[in-house]
């Protein structure tokens, strides 16, 4: 299935094939979103096939369950699995506490929702996405279409009371028009450069009226799949 890889290609490959070790017969399993998410659906629907593996899975976006289905992976939604055995997903950032940046692909609000609703969150990388501080990568936040130019406004000011340093707050776009989320949202991107209190800053964000979720989860991975272009892997 790999085939003859890049070496990013080979890492996030090695990682997500690891982490499929962790599902089990039976698991309600969280199917996370982006293209080391991909490797790990194409892992689970190869042991679906070959080991008649039965799992239930709950993707976190169009795009995930799209390819689930297609390779013969029973997909539900949340409300029919309620709670889920364990999650594994991706991430744009990965700091020493575990703690992440998600939602460079846009779905970090349904990815929150599913990982959070697990016994387990399992976060797949390579490991370019390890950092010492949270913050060079834009933090995504999803807010409503309904005056979201207020609530930028709103965001930019809170900012600037936390003395955050980076303040540049834009809007997502998809060629020429605003990126529209799976929930029917837009995406505001914060380039922060560097993230002093990330657990301050999300309980702050998720308070300005219009943004519906922020993508730093704090406290919410359990273990980190880190792969390496050479193949070699790291759990932690
Ligand atoms: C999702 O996909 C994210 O929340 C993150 O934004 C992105 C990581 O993508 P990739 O695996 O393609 O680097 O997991």
């Amino acid at each position: 299935m790999s085939g003859e890889l890049s070496p990013i290609d080979k890492a996030k490959f090695v990682a997500a094939k690891r982490a499929t070790d962790f599902v089990e017969d039976g698991m309600r399993v969280g199917l996370g979103t982006g293209s080391t998410a991909a490797w790990m659906v194409k892992c689970l629907g190869e042991r679906v096939r070959k080991e008649g593996l039965k799992i239930t899975g709950v993707p976190t976006s169009t795009r995930t369950a799209d390819l689930a289905r297609s390779l013969g992976i029973k997909v539900v939604s949340l409300e029919e699995a309620k709670w889920l055995d364990l999650t594994i997903d991706g991430a744009d950032e990965i700091d020493g506490d575990l703690n992440l940046i998600k939602g460079g692909g846009g779905a970090h609000l349904q990815e929150k929702v599913v990982a959070t609703a697990s016994d387990r969150m399992v976060v797949i990388a390579d490991a370019a996405k390890e950092v010492e501080t949270l913050g060079a990568f834009p933090l995504p936040i999803e807010v409503i279409r309904f005056g979201w130019r207020t609530t930028q406004a709103l965001v930019e000011e809170m900012l600037i009371s936390m003395d955050v340093l980076g303040r540049d707050v834009t809007l997502r776009m998809q060629g020429d028009a605003p990126f529209i989320s799976d929930e029917g949202n837009h995406i505001l991107d914060l380039h922060l450069n560097r993230i002093g209190n990330p657990r301050e800053l999300a309980l702050v964000l998720n308070q300005v009226p219009g943004v519906v979720e922020n993508g730093l989860f704090i406290d919410i991975c359990d273990t980190v799949v880190i792969g390496h272009g050479d193949g070699r892997i790291e759990t932690r």
